[in-house]
Formats: structure tokens, sequence, C-alpha cells
């Protein structure tokens, strides 16, 4: 699997989508939340150019809108 990272933050309606997706199927990926710490809002305007949530870092390359993370998933996804 690349290596992944989910930016996102509580209270965000499209990012509890992903969140949702990634419980009822068992995903697991580190959360960013660009909330609870303003430097993953830097580090994720970084990689995409912008500080949009959610955002799915694969091996670097930003994936923003949460439909387009969820069919990435489903098509990508294995538990190593
Ligand atoms: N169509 C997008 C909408 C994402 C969106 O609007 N996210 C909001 C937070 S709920 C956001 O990050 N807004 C700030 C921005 O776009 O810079 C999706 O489905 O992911």
């Amino acid at each position: 699997m690349p290596r992944l990272e989910l930016y996102h933050y509580e209270g965000c309606s499209y990012c509890t989508r992903v969140r949702d997706y990634m419980k009822k199927n068992g995903i697991a990926i580190p959360l960013k939340d660009i909330h609870a710490n303003p430097a993953y809002r830097e580090e994720l305007i970084g990689i995409g150019g912008k500080a949009q949530v959610p955002c799915l870092v694969i091996d670097g390359k930003a994936l923003y809108e949460s439909l387009d993370i969820i069919e990435w998933l489903k098509r990508n996804w294995k538990a190593s």
C-alpha cells in the first residue's frame, strides 16, 4: 500500500462522510486534524496548494473531494 494520511477536522460534514466510510469498512489511516493542529493546515497547503478538507495524501500527492477519496479507497484499500 502507498503511504496514506487523511487531513480533516471534526465538524466538517465531508470529512465525516469519509471517516464514516473508513469506520464501516475497517479502514485505519493516520488522521491529521487541521483545526486541532494548525501546523497540519500549513502542511496540507504545502502539499496540495489549498486547505480544503478532506484530503487524502497518497505517497505525498493530494487527493481532494470526499467522493473521490471514497472511490479511491474502494479501488485501492488493502489492509496490511
Ligand atoms: N466537495 C468537497 C467539499 C469540501 C469542503 O467544502 N470542505 C470544507 C470544510 S467542510 C473546506 O475545507 N472549506 C475550506 C476550503 O475549501 O478551503 C468534498 O466533497 O470534499
